[in-house]
């Protein structure tokens, strides 16, 4: 019998197999990284582990994914539901600059024992199709007609998904059949996009081009941990490999100083041959750039007091020590065995350095019109949405405190 542990371990390699065969310059950011990593290990031994086993790191992924409706972000939350990873936090990337016409999840594993064996986690989007500073009621109601005509995972897939989670085991047969359609579902679609429509939400943001032009959904990026972000930067440069113009979230602390939250940089999406049908009804050849490369640091997670002070005035203005952050109240640690500080990691992202990552890959900025009715979207309409709890990420991180080492 496989265990959903097993599931998402299986699930997290089988998408990175499928991400490096359809993604060449992935394969070659997770070879620098496992380069780096021994590095570190190598230049700092057991001090490098505190943020997270060697081999807790080397599997770690994150992926991303779009969908267009609350059903079927519902589905989604089954599918991963399955592999014991559940729905933490609530990002709306309609405040960030220019703005993008999605809210977000992340789902993970959300206990500590868990995460040490897989921490895989997928940043999960939802269009915001009836707002209407992106969409006129005409193409909300072109959208809809579009997203409720479409099946993005099959229901021999959902019915795994649910007898996983109903039962808490799938057989050997079962979880490989699961992992095939799972795995599937995330796929680039060969199938052609229609161009009028494709470029016609393009116009008004990529991301809505991404998610409601194209029949089906895929896998955006893929990312592995790495222990020093700045030295795989320059490998990646030194490989010929464009990364954009800077690393995301806190700048680098100075040796022996604690890393906190997590820092991010990418490369460029690659331009990829695509099939396109015209207004004729003629099937073309062309390309879109959808899918790119990212690369995380992670370091401790901050308090909500800790989080506003880095919100409002940046790293400086928190202390550099673990005894000082632990002290304040302003990062999450628990004791060790030796009475020593053990940082709790930040499990979870950052709308900022999310909203620069869609930023970074989109071709024009969009269009929007702020004067015109925004929509409601909140944690609770997306608990609705998903049909399970929503987790705080901060109750997540408390909690972990307050059960100690
Ligand atoms: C998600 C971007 C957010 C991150 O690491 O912050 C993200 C997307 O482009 O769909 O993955
Ligand atoms: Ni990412």
């Amino acid at each position: 019998m496989v265990s959903p542990t097993e599931l998402r371990t299986r699930f997290a390699s089988s998408l990175s197999a499928l991400y490096g065969r359809e993604v060449p310059a992935y394969t070659t950011l997770v070879e620098v990284s496992q380069e780096v990593n021994a590095d570190v290990i190598a230049a700092s031994g057991a001090e490098a582990e505190r943020l997270g086993s060697i081999e807790r790191v080397t599997a770690e992924r994150h992926g991303a994914i779009r969908v267009g409706s609350p059903s079927e972000i519902g589905q989604v939350a089954r599918i991963f539901g399955a592999c014991g990873m559940y729905p933490v936090g609530f990002y709306d990337l309609r405040e960030a600059n220019p703005p993008i016409p999605v809210v977000s999840t992340a789902f993970r594993p959300i206990d500590r024992a868990e995460l040490a064996r897989n921490p895989f986690r997928i940043f999960t989007s939802v269009l915001v199709a009836d707002d209407r500073r992106f969409f006129d009621h005409r193409t909300e109601a072109e959208l809809r007609e579009f997203l409720d005509a479409r099946t993005l995972f099959p229901g021999e897939l959902l019915s795994l998904a649910d007898r996983m989670e109903s039962r808490g085991s799938l057989s050997a047969a079962d979880a490989d059949r699961f992992l095939s359609l799972a795995t599937a579902a995330f796929e680039l679609s060969p199938d052609p996009v229609d161009r009028a429509w494709y470029r016609r939400l393009e116009e008004i943001s990529g991301v809505a081009a991404d998610i409601g032009g194209v029949p089906s959904t895929h896998i955006n990026h893929l990312t592995p941990r790495v222990l020093d972000i700045d030295a795989l930067y320059s490998r990646m440069r030194e490989r010929g490999i464009e990364m954009i113009d800077r690393i995301q979230g806190p700048p680098r602390t100075a040796p022996g100083r604690p890393d906190v939250l997590l820092r991010q940089t990418s490369f460029r999406a690659l331009s990829e041959p695509r099939r396109f049908r015209e207004a004729d009804g003629s099937v073309t050849e062309g390309a879109l750039r959808v899918r790119f490369g990212e690369v995380e640091q992670r370091g401790v997670a901050l308090t909500p007091a800790g989080r506003e002070l880095y919100d409002a005035h940046g790293i400086r203005a928190l202390p550099d020590t673990d005894t000082t952050l632990h002290e304040a109240d302003l990062a999450y640690y628990v004791r060790d065995e030796e009475g020593g500080l053990s940082p709790i990691v930040y499990e979870d992202f950052l709308p900022r350095s999310a909203a620069g990552i869609f930023a970074s890959n989109l071709t024009g900025e969009g269009r929007s019109d702020a004067s015109q009715r925004a929509s409601v979207r909140d944690a609770s309409w997306l608990r609705d949405a998903l049909g399970r709890e929503l987790h705080d990420p901060y109750a997540l991180y408390e909690a972990e405190r307050a059960a100690g080492a």
